[in-house]
């Protein structure tokens, strides 16, 4: 043991942000902003996340109002009613969100990193000033429409098309799996133009336009996923983007999503940790907490390990991005592993659960199934596996 190294009684038990010694690392104001979004997790969320992923509703508005409230939408941008906090922040707040349910985190995320963001990054003046301070306050609700039926991990073959008529833009085409869709006042939409990809910003009163939610999820139930059918959507010139000038823009957008992530999918990890630590200390097996045999500790001591190892990439691409110097794969490299990870705490704290893991009474299995959906979307591990190889080798292998 070394000098500085404090012994700790062997009857005193350490949580694992404790034993990381994760408040170290924080500032004073990050650990204030997790305090708050932890607290109100605990009392807004947890209390119904369990009914809501039953019966695969979410009261999206009133929780959007909510958490506009809290400044959390839109957090890491600068004006227009946002909060402009830093990286690290915003990624701590998902990473407490997602402890409640990875849906919660989703809402969150698509409203400020895709829809907000790609206002605020390409948008006009005019356009950043009729949305963003609606969606920053949850008045508002916006998703971000880029993947298609037949084009999610290739984006760039998207078939939706905006064509020129006079003044105006016509939009077709249909766009699927997209997060808040039934539940916006706003779509972004991603289409292919005679000179290449352009986003628009589409009222979804639109004549033309629907939303038609998709059922039967048995991942992300706490979370609206429809399909956007854009038949003939006129819109004026004024609705197009006009940063945005190729499939860059949307990527861009997918960065910091991705980056929410990175944080979010410990939030998961670390509520599947909590619970599997306390059913093991509590539960009796051969006459003994089964929290006391040797395999659980094993499972219990990995697991501290991996959340460990996640939250210090997480922060350091944090710290990075605060400094203006993450490389997109660097983010690929945190969502790969982190969410990789998750759910592989997800699944081992299953076992610890036993029979008890698979109900809706503990929050395990809910956020396994939830970080299924969180794998795939965003970018599946498949493609930032992809991203990174290529950024060693050079080479692309997508194609
Ligand atoms: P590629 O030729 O590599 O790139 C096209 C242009 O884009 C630039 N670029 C990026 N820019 C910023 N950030 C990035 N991450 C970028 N990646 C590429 C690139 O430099 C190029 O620029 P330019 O100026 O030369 O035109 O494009 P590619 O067609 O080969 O595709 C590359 C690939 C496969 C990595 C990309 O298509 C990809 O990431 N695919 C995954 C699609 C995806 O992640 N979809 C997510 C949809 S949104 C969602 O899932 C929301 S989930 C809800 C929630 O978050 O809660
Ligand atoms: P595909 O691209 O068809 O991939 C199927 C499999 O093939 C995957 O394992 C993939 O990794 C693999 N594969 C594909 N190409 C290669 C390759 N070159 N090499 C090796 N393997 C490959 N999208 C939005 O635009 N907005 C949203 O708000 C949104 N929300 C979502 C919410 C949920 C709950 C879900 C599940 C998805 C959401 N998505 C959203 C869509 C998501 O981004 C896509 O599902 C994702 O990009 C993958 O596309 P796909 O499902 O079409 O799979």
């Amino acid at each position: 043991m070394t000098n500085s190294a404090v012994a700790q009684p062997r009857s005193q038990r350490r949580g694992a942000d404790d034993l990381i010694g994760i408040n170290a690392v924080l500032s004073a104001e990050e650990r204030e902003i997790r305090d708050t979004v932890r607290s109100v997790v605990q009392r807004r969320i947890k209390p119904h996340i369990a009914s809501w992923y039953e019966d695969g509703e979410l009261p999206a508005r009133e929780l959007a109002v909510e958490l506009g409230e809290l400044g959390l939408l839109g957090m890491h941008l600068k004006g227009y009613g946002c909060a402009g906090m830093s990286a690290v922040a915003y990624g701590l707040a998902c990473l407490e969100l997602e402890a409640g349910d990875s849906g919660i985190r989703s809402l969150v995320s698509v409203q400020g990193s895709l829809a907000m963001y790609a206002i605020h990054a390409f948008g006009s003046d005019e356009q950043k000033d009729q949305w963003l301070p609606d969606m920053a306050s949850g008045h508002r609700i916006g998703c971000f429409g880029l993947t298609e039926p037949d084009h999610g991990s290739d984006p760039a073959g998207m078939r939706t098309r905006a064509t020129r008529s006079g003044d105006d833009w016509i939009l077709t085409g249909t766009k699927m799996w997209i997060t808040n869709g039934s539940v916006a006042d706003v779509a972004v939409v991603w289409a292919r133009t005679d000179e290449g990809i352009r986003g628009f910003v589409v009222p979804t009163d639109t004549p033309g336009f629907t939303a038609n939610t998709i059922k039967s999820k048995m991942s992300l139930r706490a979370s609206v996923t429809s399909e956007l059918v854009l038949d003939g959507v006129r819109l004026p010139d004024s609705a197009r983007l006009p940063g945005a000038t190729s499939l860059g823009a949307p990527l861009r957008c997918l960065n910091e999503a991705r980056f929410g992530i990175v944080f979010g999918a410990l939030g998961a990890a670390r509520d599947c940790l909590e619970t599997a630590l306390a059913y093991a200390c509590s539960r009796e097996q051969f006459d003994r907490p089964i929290g006391g045999f040797q395999l659980t500790q094993q499972k219990l001591a990995d697991m501290t390990l991996e959340y460990g190892k996640g939250f210090l990439l997480a922060l350091h691409l944090g710290r990075q991005k605060d400094a203006g110097e993450l490389a997109p794969e660097q983010v690929s490299l945190g969502k790969l592993n982190n969410v990789r990870e998750a759910i592989e705490i997800a699944r081992t704290a299953r076992t610890v659960l036993g029979a008890s893991g698979i109900t809706g009474e503990y929050p395990v299995m809910r956020h396994a199934n939830n970080l299924e959906s969180v794998l795939t979307y965003e970018g599946t591990s498949e493609m930032h596996t992809l991203i990174i190889g290529q950024a060693l080798t050079g080479v692309g292998a997508f194609r």
